[in-house]
Parts: structure tokens; C-alpha cells; sequence
């Protein structure tokens, strides 16, 4: 091989062009590396926002930007080949956060569970040992099932309709585990549940909420809660001391009203009940107040007189208002099981009842007693009590009522044993 001229001025021109050219080409590539870094250092730029957001949006703190390690995307650059600082890394970029709308106010979901925990101890954990994960399903369930249902108060009617889903689905082959069974029994029940919970419309100036029921179940109680329910909702309402009957009743809804600081309208001792409610009525008008809401005496429902004299209330009511009362709330004691379903056909016929508030769910294991009183009478439960303080009142929610009372699967073997075992 030929060595090269060095002498020869056309060879030295050639080298000189050659490392002028790489030089240039080390020049460039510094410049590039060092215009890329300083974009990468910059803070990326928000993507502008709709204005809508910008007000609504809470605002969030963006964390800083974590270090991350990146492949470069650019070829081999100088610094690459030259010992010195490593390189930093790129920045991970964070996504923007996502507007998420608010949640629904959280179910009360624990008071649920304290409220039916002996319902639970009993309807479910029997039930958990007859949808045992050892057994085969078929029809030998069915039998052991309307015993549990029966027992727990569900009533007959809707203990048929429940062991008619579960036939349905064991003659399609569809109850293939204790899940589907439960599933059956949650599904089926949230059917019956489906018009429960709406909550109570305040829309007329004055809504007018009748509360009756028999002697002792929590009508005036339930008043006290309902009131401070309204009042933490900033609603104008008074008390009608409906129930004349005893002395004692109208100081009852007077502490609550104290306690509340509201008016309670009340008559003289032994005062007709319609006039009181009809006076009251007529000062929230006055007044121009959002809501009534009236006691009466607890009449046995099986007593005539005393239910005649409630529709004649319900007449005055009408009277007073231009219309029936907006909302009549019956108050029935969970702990009464099956006799509650038969109080609710004898107010009915008496009343428009517009919505249940079943009382004392805390203090029985037969919780299932709700589901037999909405399927019975489609009336929606609105409220139930678990518990004599201000706040156990708690407005009825029919996903956390089943979550409540169907614990997961998963911890139903242990609700099993405990109830073998007991
Ligand atoms: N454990 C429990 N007790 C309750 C509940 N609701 C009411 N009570 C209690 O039941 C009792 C009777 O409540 P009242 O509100 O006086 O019942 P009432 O229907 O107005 O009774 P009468 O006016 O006599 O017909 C009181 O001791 C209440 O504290 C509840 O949800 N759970
Ligand atoms: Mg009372």
C-alpha cells in the first residue's frame, strides 16, 4: 500500500478539509445536546383548561417531578463520548389530574352494620350454613332456606317470592355455588328494596309530614331526629303537639324542640288533635315556613274509634293545606316482626301512607322483617332507627342495607361456624 505525501500540498489540503469538517460536526452536536437539555429542564406547560374547570376544579398540589431514567432518543452525542457529569435524567411527565365529579354522600354503611348486626348474626349466618361451600345446591335447599326466611320475619309472601327465584335459577342450572345463591337472594331483594330510599320532597311552603303509628314504636322520638335532620339542613319548621292524649307527650316534643330550638304548637289539655294541627299549619303559612311536621297519639291499630278518628285528621290536615298531607310517615317497630306488616294494612286503610320508618333495628335479629313489610305493602322505607340518640336516624339506602346485611362471601364460612357453634 501506498503511504501518503505529506509533502504533497493536494493530500494536506484533503486532511485539513477533512478535520475541519469533524470539527464542525463536534461544534453541532454540543450545541444540540446542550439546547436539549435546557428544554427538558424547563417546567412542561399545562394543556390550557376549560374555563368551566378552572373555577370548579379544587385545587390540587402537583407533586415535583420525579426523577426518572429515559432512553435519549437523540443519536450519540459528544458528552457520550467524553468522561464528565452523567447525564440527568429526563423528568417522568405527571398526568394532568383527572376531574373527578364528586362522590354521593358516603352511605352511612357502618351505622347500617351496627343497626342489623344481630339481623345478620341470624338471617345470614343460618343461611351461610345451609349455602355451605362443601354442599351441592338442589332442590333440599329450598326447605332448609324457608325456615331460615321465616324465622327471621321475612313473612311468608316474600319468603315464597325469594324460594321462587332460587327454584328458578336451580331448574336452569344456574345456582352452581353458594356465590350464585347469595347472588339470588341479594338480587331478589334489591327488587323489593327498589322504591325504598328516595328521600322525603320538601317542594310545597308549608310540606306537611304526618307521623302515626301504635302506642310506643318512636313516633315523637323519630320527630326530635327528623328536626335536627331539617335543622342541620338550615329548613324553617315548627312542631305540632298532636298527640293530646297525655300530658306527658306534648313535654316530650317540647325538649326536642329546645333542643332543636323550634316553635311546638300545642293545645290545651285534651284538646281536639285536628285543631292543634290545623293551628299549626296555618302559622307555618303565616310564617311562611318550609315544614310541619306533626305527633299523634299511638292508637292501637286494631282499635276502630281510634283509627277513624285518624282519618278525620287526615281530613283537617286537608283542610287546613288545600291538599293531603305531603308525606304520611308511618313508624313501625322492627322489633314487633310480623305484627308490624299487619299495622301497616290497618293504617293504610286509613291514611294515604306515603313511607315507612322502621324503629329499633339495633334491638332485633329480625331485621328481615323489612323486606316482608315493603314487599307486602309496596310502601318505600324512608328512615330507620338504630338507636335512641339524635343521630340514629338514618335515611334508608337500599345498597347499604344489603351490603350491610350480606356480608362478602368470603366471611360468611366464619359467620357458619360461629353459628354452629352457638
Ligand atoms: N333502641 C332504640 N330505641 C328507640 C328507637 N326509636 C325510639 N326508641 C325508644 O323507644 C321509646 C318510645 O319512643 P317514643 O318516641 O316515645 O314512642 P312513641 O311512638 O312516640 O310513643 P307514644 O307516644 O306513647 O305512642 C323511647 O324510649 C325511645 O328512646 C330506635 O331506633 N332504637
Ligand atoms: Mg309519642
Amino acid at each position: 500500500m501506498e503511504s501518503l505525501d505529506l509533502n504533497n500540498p493536494t493530500v494536506l489540503g484533503a486532511i485539513a478539509a477533512v478535520a475541519a469538517l469533524i470539527l464542525i460536526g463536534i461544534i453541532i452536536g454540543f450545541v444540540r445536546a446542550r439546547k436539549k437539555r435546557s428544554a427538558l429542564e424547563a417546567p412542561a406547560p399545562a394543556p390550557p383548561e376549560p374555563e368551566a374547570l378552572q373555577e370548579e376544579r379544587p385545587k390540587i398540589e402537583v407533586p415535583e417531578a420525579r426523577e426518572a431514567t429515559a432512553e435519549p432518543t437523540q443519536p450519540i452525542q459528544i458528552e457520550d463520548l467524553v468522561p464528565g457529569p452523567a447525564p440527568e435524567p429526563l423528568p417522568t411527565l405527571i398526568p394532568e389530574p383527572t376531574v373527578v365529579p364528586p362522590p354521593r354522600p358516603p352511605a352511612d354503611l357502618s351505622a347500617f352494620r351496627s343497626g342489623l348486626r344481630s339481623t345478620r348474626g341470624n338471617l345470614i349466618s343460618r343461611l351461610a350454613g345451609v349455602f355451605r361451600k362443601d354442599r351441592e345446591l338442589d332442590a333440599s335447599i329450598l326447605d332448609e332456606v324457608e325456615e331460615v326466611l321465616i324465622t327471621a320475619d321475612v313473612g311468608v309472601h316474600t319468603t315464597q317470592r325469594i324460594l321462587q327465584a332460587l327454584r328458578a335459577k336451580l331448574s336452569n342450572g344456574e345456582l352452581g355455588s353458594a356465590e350464585d345463591a347469595w347472588e339470588a337472594i341479594r338480587e331478589e331483594s334489591r327488587s323489593i328494596l327498589a322504591s325504598s330510599g328516595g328521600g322525603l320532597a320538601i317542594d310545597h311552603k308549608p310540606t306537611v309530614i304526618l307521623v302515626v303509628g301504635v302506642n310506643g314504636v318512636g313516633k315523637t322520638t323519630t320527630i326530635g331526629k327528623l328536626a335536627s335532620r331539617f335543622d342541620r339542613q338550615n329548613k324553617s319548621f315548627l312542631l305540632a303537639a298532636g298527640d293530646t292524649f297525655r300530658a306527658a307527650a306534648v313535654t316530650q316534643l317540647e325538649v326536642w324542640g329546645r333542643r332543636v330550638g323550634c316553635e311546638v304548637v300545642k293545645g290545651k289539655d285534651r284538646a281536639d288533635p285536628g285543631s292543634v294541627i290545623f293551628d299549626a299549619i296555618q302559622k307555618a303559612k303565616d310564617e311562611n315556613l318550609d315544614i310541619v311536621i306533626a305527633d299523634t297519639a299511638g292508637r292501637l291499630h286494631t282499635k276502630v274509634p281510634l283509627m277513624d278518628e285518624l282519618k278525620k285528621l287526615g281530613r283537617t290536615v286537608e283542610k287546613a293545606l288545600g291538599r293531603p298531607a305531603d308525606h304520611v310517615l308511618l313508624v313501625l317497630d322492627a322489633t314487633t316482626g310480623q305484627n308490624a306488616i299487619q299495622q301497616a294494612q290497618l293504617f293504610k286503610d286509613a291514611l294515604p301512607v306515603s313511607g315507612i320508618v322502621l324503629t329499633k333495628l339495633d334491638g332485633t335479629a329480625k331485621g328481615g322483617v323489612i323486606l316482608g313489610i315493603v314487599d307486602r305493602h309496596e310502601v318505600p322505607v324512608e328512615f330507620i332507627g338504630v338507636g335512641e340518640r339524635v343521630e340514629d336516624l338514618k335515611a334508608f339506602d337500599t345498597e347499604s342495607f344489603l351490603e350491610a346485611l350480606f356480608e362478602a362471601p368470603e366471611d360468611l364460612e366464619s359467620s357458619a361456624e360461629a353459628a354452629n357453634a352457638s
